[in-house]
């Protein structure tokens, strides 16, 4: 039976599911959807997410939509080298981060990411065109903030605010990462899995010195990036060329605003 993954490139929620398959040795096909080119409003992608978002998880007929569901699905389906803990209170705790991840952090990433991720494309488009897109949009909350941040890409207000949301995810990482070696006990689980998507992007975007002062986030990070199913760094799962054009459009940043850790 064929897994596939429908993602785009550095969206955290995607990568967390490629890691989650990584780490258990399940071969996938990781398929692109162009998100720069709204592929994922077009109708075929409607019929598998009627949300419009990656990821998307094929299991031969079965498809799963929804991230932390898909990471869930994944553990059900194929238990061996088991990602969520075994006791109760590191369940509690995995599931802690995975909510927080989905309520907190992830609403605040487009601040951060889509500037640098979506932005330099749509620059290269005529303003009918990146109306047109905009219009496309399924909610009207998004539509605005995707307009905003077009607009002013990282000198707008919500980069800061985001960064915030990310110091703060780095500050209470700090404190779990006290009591154990992981962060939802001394296994590593799907709630390291779902945060390392996010410092994954940040070293890729050259934002790593936002979290490099947090000690224990920092050994976090490098431990994570270390485990074998990376061949040495998750980004190498990342296609080159994509590499480039990410770290190209990251280069502008004014950081120093930022860098009040
Ligand atoms: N709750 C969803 C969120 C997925 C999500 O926000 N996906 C973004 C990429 S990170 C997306 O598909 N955006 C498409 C768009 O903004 O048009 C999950 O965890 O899978």
């Amino acid at each position: 039976m064929t897994i596939e993954v429908l993602n785009y490139p550095l969206s955290p929620c995607g990568e967390k599911v490629r890691f989650a398959l990584a780490e258990k040795g399940l071969p996938f096909v990781d398929r692109h959807v162009d998100l720069g080119s709204k592929e994922n409003l077009g109708s075929d992608f409607l019929r598998l997410n009627p949300k419009g978002l990656v990821p998307v998880l094929l299991d031969g007929d079965i498809v799963v939509s929804d991230s932390t569901v898909i990471l869930e699905y994944i553990e059900d389906r194929w238990p061996d080298r088991p990602l969520r803990p075994a006791t109760p209170l590191e369940r509690a705790r995995m599931r802690r981060w995975t909510k927080h991840v989905d309520e907190v952090l992830h609403p605040a990433w487009p601040g951060i990411a889509w500037p640098i991720l979506v932005r330099p494309k749509w620059q290269m488009k005529s303003s009918q065109e990146v109306e047109a897109m905009l219009a496309a949009l399924l909610d009207d909350k998004r539509r605005e903030r995707q307009r905003r941040l077009f607009e002013q890409g990282l000198d707008s207000s919500e980069f800061q605010s985001s960064m915030s949301t990310f110091l703060g995810t780095c500050e209470e990482m700090e404190t779990d990462l006290s009591t154990s070696s992981w962060l939802a006990g001394n296994a590593y689980s799907l709630a390291d899995i779902t945060l390392l998507a996010y410092f994954v992007a940040m070293e890729i975007f050259g934002f790593e010195r936002v979290f490099t002062p947090f000690s224990r986030v920092r050994d976090w990070y490098a431990s994570a990036c270390a485990r074998p199913c990376f061949s040495g760094h998750p980004r190498n799962m990342l296609p080159a060329s994509r590499l480039n054009e990410i770290q190209m459009a990251a280069l502008t940043p004014p950081l120093a605003m930022t860098m009040k850790v």
